[in-house]
């Protein structure tokens, strides 16, 4: 009997500084009513959609940034899209900044099913700096405003698949795939939140979509795997952020793609299937990897 998942990316328009999460949250219930309505069992929001991505502001005392963090999840601005999702029976993948009871700061993604928080992610790899660098147009101070997430790359059985999540620039890097193909997984979440200008280099524009689609079409193919990512897009407070959420299947093609920066659903019907042939010829690791050679990628 095949596994067929329909996945939707649910893509965010811009998110303003002073945008409640409340109504960030209403933007999203109205995702999931779309997707409810295209027959969606998964649904993928971006990193950090509950706020604007502050990380561009430099602040000296990072407390004053504390009104961007959740300090309980879910807490009274969430729980109506948990209470939404678990009514129309689907799954969702949800980026957001926590800040722990005892005081430590993480870009998490959680992954929940049925009212319940199924799995939790933080962000492993983070981007851009620790101080103020006034070279930049903006800032990225992901460095300054969150430690490097603790818990690896678990792996969960949901919907009749194994999932992963991934957050934002850890797409970037084969290790992250690697890790959770290692243990099975079968499709991958990443939210993002990409500005279109690399603030650390010049490089030419039209390379902020090209990377973007590379890593994930690269990192699904080589892992034989699913892969969503979903963007926040749009200017948010004069900075633009890239679009171009999609779904890629094992192959690496992109089988949907979002056409604007707005509130976008995409959808896709998955066959879990899919991630199997792969894994059992071109990526079979078992029968292929040989791990002898391979020591200095954990070493260095
Ligand atoms: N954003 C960017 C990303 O990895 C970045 C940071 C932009 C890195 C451009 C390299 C080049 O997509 C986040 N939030 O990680």
């Amino acid at each position: 009997m095949s596994r067929i998942l329909t996945v939707g990316g649910a893509q965010l328009g811009p998110i303003a500084p002073d945008e409640s999460r409340e109504s960030a949250v209403a933007r999203m219930i109205e995702l999931l009513h779309e997707a409810k309505a295209r027959g969606c069992g998964l649904v993928v929001f971006p990193e950090m959609a509950l706020s604007t991505f502050f990380p561009r502001y430099y602040e000296e005392d990072i407390s004053k940034m504390d009104r961007f963090y959740e300090r309980e999840m879910p807490n009274d601005a969430v729980r109506p899209l948990f209470e939404a999702a678990e009514k129309a029976d689907i799954a969702f993948y949800l980026g957001y900044c926590e800040l722990t009871p005892d005081g430590h700061r993480f870009n998490t993604a959680i992954l929940v099913d049925k009212g319940k928080i199924v799995g939790k992610y933080r962000k492993v790899h983070l981007p851009g700096h620790a101080e103020y660098d006034p070279n930049r147009p903006w800032q990225h101070l992901e460095k300054r405003y969150f430690e490097p997430g603790d818990l690896g790359w678990p792996v969960w059985r949901c919907r009749d698949g194994v999932m992963g999540m991934g957050l934002c620039n850890d797409r970037r890097w084969p290790e992250t795939y690697r890790v959770m193909a290692l243990k099975g997984v079968e499709l991958t979440m990443f939210g993002y939140n990409t500005p279109d200008r690399n603030t650390a280099a010049p490089e030419p524009n039209h390379l902020r979509m090209y990377h973007n689609h590379l890593v994930m079409q690269a990192g699904a193919y080589q892992n034989s795997c699913f892969v969503v990512g979903v963007a926040k897009a749009g200017i948010e407070d004069g900075c633009m952020l890239i679009g171009g959420s999609c779904i890629v299947q094992p192959s690496g093609e992109i089988i949907a793609l979002a056409s604007t920066l707005e509130d976008e659903l995409i959808v896709a019907n998955c066959d879990l299937d899919l991630a199997k042939m792969g894994k059992e010829t071109v990526f079979n690791f078992a029968k292929h990897r040989r791990i002898e050679h391979y020591g200095i990628i954990s070493s260095q």
